[in-house]
């Protein structure tokens, strides 16, 4: 009778520590949904959404139609004067920046910190990609890109080889590496994935850069199950079809 009762208290405290594990992961989880302004065919959103999927976060998305001035409003100032899209609001936690409300979605609540390693080696070269693509590979394809969709510019030779040596310099990079940190898919995959995507929609020739093409390929297989084509493929394609009109 003893033993009997000393099992059914086991199974108790088994079973309470099951439900406190099951507690302590689920209480990872926002208590609120997490507000994110956004516009669908905006890049830098396309990262953070393909992120909070990865992460299993149910994001609000807010509609902000930068076209119309949607960012121009006195409350979305208030909120972010820098008026950009993305903008996270995690009740009341106001961030901006991509590849920023990306590393606090990771630190905030993933079970794990495969997609951004707290390891300070590891995290670094998570970093330096994230600041390459920031400072230098994104600001390159806006340097080819944004004067033809947004200025009907003509493609300009000049900034397509800017373009195509920072590109060149990601395939160094991915020399010996599945993803573009190492071993394992980071936010750096997802945060530079969104402008090869675009490259990709636009019809840009990158297969010169043979690692570079060989990553794509992985990664787009990575992202699938977290949105790859209905968020990022369809955001694309939406600033493609501005450059079909030019
Ligand atoms: N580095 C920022 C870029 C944000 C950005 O420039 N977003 C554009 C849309 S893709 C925007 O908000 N444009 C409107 C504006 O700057 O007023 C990020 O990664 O979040």
């Amino acid at each position: 009778m003893k033993s009997l009762a000393c099992a059914v208290s086991l199974c108790l405290l088994i079973n309470t520590i099951g439900n406190a594990a099951a507690r302590s992961k689920s209480s990872k989880m926002p208590t609120q949904p997490i507000k994110l302004y956004y516009l669908p065919p905006s890049p830098p959103c396309r990262a953070v959404m393909m992120t909070a999927k990865v992460l299993g976060i149910d994001l609000d998305l807010v509609l902000t139609n930068i076209m119309e001035g949607a960012h121009m409003t006195p409350e979305y100032l208030k909120m972010n004067p820098q008026h950009t899209i993305p903008t996270m609001d995690d009740s009341g936690f106001i961030l901006w920046e991509s590849r920023a409300i990306m590393s606090y979605l990771v630190n905030a609540y993933g079970r794990d910190d495969s997609l951004y390693p707290k390891n300070p080696r590891l995290r670094a070269i998570v970093d330096q990609r994230l600041n390459f693509d920031l400072g230098t590979l994104y600001v390159r394809y806006a340097g080819l890109y944004v004067p033809i969709l947004f200025r009907g510019e003509e493609y300009n030779e000049e900034n397509a080889e800017k373009l195509n040596e920072a590109l060149g310099w990601l395939n160094t990079f991915l020399d010996g590496r599945a993803f573009v940190a190492g071993e394992n898919l980071t936010i750096a995959d997802i945060s530079i994935i969104v402008t090869m995507t675009n490259l990709d929609a636009f019809g840009y020739d990158f297969s010169e850069h043979e690692n570079l093409t060989k990553w794509f390929e992985r990664t787009k297989k990575a992202l699938e199950p977290y949105g790859y084509n209905d968020i990022d493929v369809a955001g694309a394609q939406m600033l493609a079809s501005f450059l079909k009109k030019e």
